[in-house]
C-alpha cells in the first residue's frame, strides 16, 4: 500500500498494480491540484478504507478496485464514509454487487468496454469540467489505457497501449504518476515516445520475452476443477506471460495459472472464449475477482490446496521424467 496524504479533503485510492490504476490518479492530480492517493492491491481495499474513514474527507474516489465483502460489510456499518464514496469499476464479476447504492461497476458502455480511468473521466467531465480533459492528449492518453486494460489493443494491434504499461514496468508507479500527471496537464499534441523512452521500451521487450520463453520452459501441466491449466510460478509481467503461453497452448490448455509468491496472489489468464475465469475463480475463493478472461485471488487459507496440488503435479511429472529418461536409457543400451 502507498499513501500520499497532505490533509486534502478530497482522497483517491486506486489500483496500484497497472495503468488503469494510474490513469485515474493521473487525471485527478491535473484536475485538482493536489489530492490525497492512496494506492493498493484489490486485497488491501479494506485497510486503505480504514485510513480513509476518520478523516475529513468530503469524497472519497476509488476506481480500478472491486469491492469485497469485507469492504462491503465495512462500508455497510458506516454511514458517513457510505455518503462520501463514488466507485468506478469495470469488471464484470462484480456487476452483481451494484445492489450496493456505493458500488458502480460498468463494463460497457455504448458498446465500447469501458475501464476505471474512462469511467472517472466522464465523472470528471460531468462534475469537473476542465480544459485539461479535453486535449487530444489526454484524449489518447486514456484510450491507451482503456485500449490495454480491456485487452482490445490485442484486436486493435494497438502497441502503443503495451508500449505504456511497458513504460509503467520500467518506471513504477510514483515516476509514473508524476510524469504523466504533468504530460496531461501541460501537453496538447498528440500523444508520442521520446527517443530514450522508446529505446528502453525495446530493450525491456527483449527482456520480457526472455522470461516468457523461460516460463513456457518451466511450464507445469495439471488438472484443475477438471480443467486442463498451465501453471507458472514466476513474478513479474504476469499478463503477458498469462496472456502469451495461453495463446501458444490453446488446444491443450483451458487456461493459465500465475502462481506469483511477491503478490500472494493467483493471476488467471486465457485467449479462450470457451471458459469464464472470473465466474470460475468465484467459485473457488469469494475473495476472487476479474472477467471472462483474467481474474484472480489471494493465496489464503481457502486456495492453499491449490498449492498443494502444485506440487503434486511436479513431483508427478519428475516420475514420469524420471520414467522417460530411464526407457530412453534402455533404448540405448540395446
Ligand atoms: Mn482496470
Amino acid at each position: 500500500m502507498y499513501q500520499k496524504i497532505n490533509g486534502n479533503d478530497k482522497v483517491i485510492v486506486s489500483h496500484i498494480a497497472d495503468i488503469d490504476g494510474m490513469g485515474s490518479v493521473c487525471l485527478a492530480n491535473a484536475v485538482f491540484g493536489d489530492i490525497d492517493v492512496i494506492l493498493v492491491e484489490v486485497p488491501e481495499l479494506r485497510k486503505a478504507l480504514e485510513v480513509v474513514q476518520n478523516k475529513n474527507y468530503k469524497k472519497i474516489f476509488i476506481t480500478d478496485l472491486a469491492f469485497r465483502d469485507d469492504s462491503i460489510n465495512l462500508v455497510m456499518n458506516d454511514e458517513t464514509l457510505k455518503e462520501k464514496i463514488i466507485h468506478f469499476d469495470h469488471h464484470t464479476s462484480e456487476v452483481s454487487n451494484n445492489m450496493h447504492s456505493f458500488i458502480n461497476a460498468i463494463p460497457v458502455k455504448d458498446g465500447i468496454k469501458t475501464c476505471g480511468t474512462t469511467l472517472f473521466c466522464e465523472y470528471l467531465k460531468e462534475f469537473y469540467p476542465s480544459p485539461v480533459l479535453e486535449t487530444k492528449y489526454t484524449k489518447e492518453f486514456i484510450e491507451l489505457v482503456r485500449s490495454y486494460d480491456t485487452w482490445d489493443w490485442k484486436e486493435e494491434n494497438n502497441t502503443k497501449a503495451r508500449d505504456l504499461t511497458t513504460l509503467f514496468t520500467i518506471m513504477g508507479y510514483e515516476e509514473f504518476i508524476k510524469k504523466y500527471s504533468k504530460e496531461i496537464l501541460n501537453n496538447k499534441e498528440h500523444f508520442s515516445f521520446n527517443e530514450t523512452e522508446q529505446l528502453v521500451i525495446r530493450n525491456k521487450d527483449i527482456d520480457i520475452e526472455e522470461y516468457i520463453s523461460q516460463c513456457d520452459k518451466n511450464l507445469i501441466r495439471m488438472n484443475l476443477m477438471g480443467r486442463n491449466v498451465g501453471v507458472s510460478i514466476s513474478e513479474n509481467y504476469r499478463s503477458d506471460v498469462g496472456n502469451r503461453l495461453s495463446e501458444k497452448h490453446k488446444d491443450e490448455l483451458e487456461f493459465i495459472l500465475i502462481v506469483n509468491f511477491m503478490r500472494n496472489s493467483f493471476s488467471l489468464r486465457t485467449v479462450r472464449d470457451d471458459i469464464d475465469l472470473g465466474k470460475l475463480a468465484k467459485i473457488i475463493s469469494s475473495k476472487a475477482g476479474g472477467q471472462k478472461k483474467a481474474a484472480g485471488m489471494p493465496i489464503e487459507k481457502d486456495t492453499i490446496w491449490i498449492l498443494e496440488k502444485i506440487n503434486k503435479a511436479i513431483v508427478k511429472n519428475e516420475e514420469q521424467d524420471i520414467i522417460a529418461k530411464s526407457l530412453v536409457l534402455k533404448k540405448t543400451n540395446k
